[in-house]
């Protein structure tokens, strides 16, 4: 179906609710939560009853989102907020978003409207407003608030800016696009400010990160047959330091914009025996179906994994056994 239709039947249904319940995926990102946030705060400018949930508390460094003050993380929400639509961001999956459970156990049967960008998505929803060509679910939600002529406020541009500078890692990665730019452009010219949103993405990190980094940095190793560079984060880094997890998180995206390489792997040890792997490229090459070997997915230029195992250093790299 044309995507058009698709964007004006989830108008339709939006407008015909009661009560709107908008889903960011586990371990949230920027862009999960400004998609999500842009259409709360819509729903709520037309009188909707609007809350929000994810299944993790939300990292601290996102709370100047307009809207994150309504979200949930516990899920009673999905019984006693009495959601008619149930929209979810970012997510190729209910499993990956940490919501299939909970929607299953709604008694009412919800209107699930699926908003994405992964190529990677089961198209789970009543509606899917999927765009795999865009470069983020932000700038999904852009053109789908756009298609219904609603008025872009300051506090929903806010939201979207922060999804379309999170996934084209700031306007610097293969995700970014003219379009992604014109979308970004028109949102300063409604009010957000790109200096404030990337100071709240970006210059967010304690001292105690960046010496962990360093650490992680030194771990490099890079094989020149296979053009991959490898690096390791074990928990004890974690603990010792006391840095948070959300604080290494953009290890990936910065090897990938600085490293000359074909394609960086980030390892990292997870609690209960897995390991998660972080793959980049900034090649001609497309990762997700490396990580689909591995058992997991993505995009192409940006995917991932998470295996049984434990990390194991090679004279050329690092791996998971
Ligand atoms: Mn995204």
């Amino acid at each position: 179906m044309n995507i058009k239709f698709v964007y004006q039947e989830a108008h339709e249904i939006l407008r015909q609710a009661r009560s709107i319940l908008v889903v960011s995926h586990r371990k949230p990102d920027g862009d999960t939560l400004g998609a999500a946030c842009a259409v709360l705060n819509y729903a709520r400018s037309i009188g909707k009853d609007a809350v929000g949930f994810c299944v993790d508390v939300l990292p601290e460094q996102y709370r100047y989102i307009p809207g994150t003050e309504r979200y949930a993380n516990d899920p009673s929400v999905f019984l006693t907020a009495r959601p008619d639509v149930i929209a979810v961001f970012d997510a190729s999956d209910l499993a990956f978003a940490g919501v299939l459970d909970f929607i299953a156990a709604v008694p009412h049967q919800p209107t699930i409207i699926n908003f994405d960008h992964h190529a990677t998505n089961v198209r789970f929803g009543d509606i899917n407003a999927l765009n795999v060509t865009a470069s983020s679910t932000a700038e999904v939600v852009y053109d789908f608030l756009n298609a219904g002529g609603v008025e872009i406020t300051r506090e929903i541009a806010t939201c979207l800016l922060t999804g379309i500078l999170t996934d084209t890692g700031s306007f610097s990665n293969p995700a970014t696009t003219a379009s992604s730019l014109e979308a970004a452009s028109d949102l300063l010219r409604r009010g957000a400010s790109i200096h404030e949103v990337a100071r709240r993405l970006m210059r967010n990190k304690p001292l105690k990160a960046l010496h962990l980094w360093g650490a992680v940095l030194a771990r490099l190793k890079y094989d020149e047959r296979l053009g991959v560079a490898t690096t390791a984060i074990f928990r004890k880094d974690l603990e010792e330091s006391g840095v948070e997890d959300e604080h290494v998180e953009g290890l990936s995206n910065f090897l990938n914009s600085f490293l000359n390489a074909k394609v960086v792997l980030v390892l990292k040890e997870l609690p209960g025996g897995l390991v998660k792997g972080s793959f980049r490229t900034a090649d001609e090459i497309d990762v997700s179906a490396i990580a689909k070997l591995m058992g997991g997915g993505g995009h192409k230029k940006a995917a991932g994994f998470t295996a049984q195992g434990r990390i194991v250093e090679g004279e050329k790299g690092w791996r998971v056994e």
